[in-house]
């Protein structure tokens, strides 16, 4: 019996669990069907919950290289969905951060997803989720967050967020109600 609670010891020690289950997603809007529901093509990837389970999937699936135009890759708490319909992100927002360089993207991807996963952000229960968008213009990186009103909150993940990512320039929030709209106004910068 001793030697069975060591086994079970060193394989929850090898198989570092995270804080929390993880979800990746998959989205390729370059073929939309007409009149099709724009998440028709919102794939619901992996669930993880653990260190060596995300580099599993970020190595073989998860690189913004990987991915073609007009695609996103998602990480989101599992139990949320990557759209402004889900309730947990329906009242927020997301901080936007643009790159017109693959390995930059890349690298700033990367950064956020072991940021999110090893609960960097103070405010890390206020945030939803990270998306990479590869577009024709510009990828970009977008930081979804739950209450876009608690403008405090999104202040302090917006400079954490920059100083994990090394960004200098300024960088735009804006909140899902506005996008719906297509107004796309940022409402905070920091
Ligand atoms: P986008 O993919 O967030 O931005 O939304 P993109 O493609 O960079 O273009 P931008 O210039 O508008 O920023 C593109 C379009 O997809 C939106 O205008 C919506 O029509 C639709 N869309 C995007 N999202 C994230 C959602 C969503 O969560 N729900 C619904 N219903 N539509 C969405």
């Amino acid at each position: 019996m001793a030697t069975d609670g060591a086994a079970v010891e060193i394989t929850e020690k090898q198989s570092h669990k995270l804080e929390r289950k993880w979800t990746f997603w998959f989205d390729n809007q370059s073929k939309p069907k007409q009149g099709a529901a724009w998440d028709n093509n919102l794939r619901n990837g992996y669930t993880f919950e653990t260190v060596q389970e995300f580099w599993c999937l970020y190595d073989q699936v998860f690189k913004p290289s990987k991915l073609p135009a007009n695609a996103d890759f998602h990480l989101f708490k599992a139990g949320i969905e990557p759209k402004w319909e889900d309730p947990e992100c329906a009242s927020g927002g997301r901080w936007t951060v643009t790159s017109s360089r693959k390995p930059i993207l890349e690298t700033m991807w990367l950064e956020t997803l072991m940021a999110l996963i090893g609960e960097q952000f103070d405010e890390a229960d206020e945030i939803c989720g990270v998306v990479a968008s590869v577009r024709q213009r510009q990828d970009k990186l977008s930081l979804w967050t739950k209450n876009a009103a608690n403008e405090a909150a999104q202040m302090s993940i917006g400079r954490k967020w920059k100083e994990i990512i090394d960004v200098t320039d300024k960088i735009i929030y804006s909140f899902h109600d506005d996008s719906k709209t297509r107004t796309s106004k940022g409402r905070y910068n920091v």
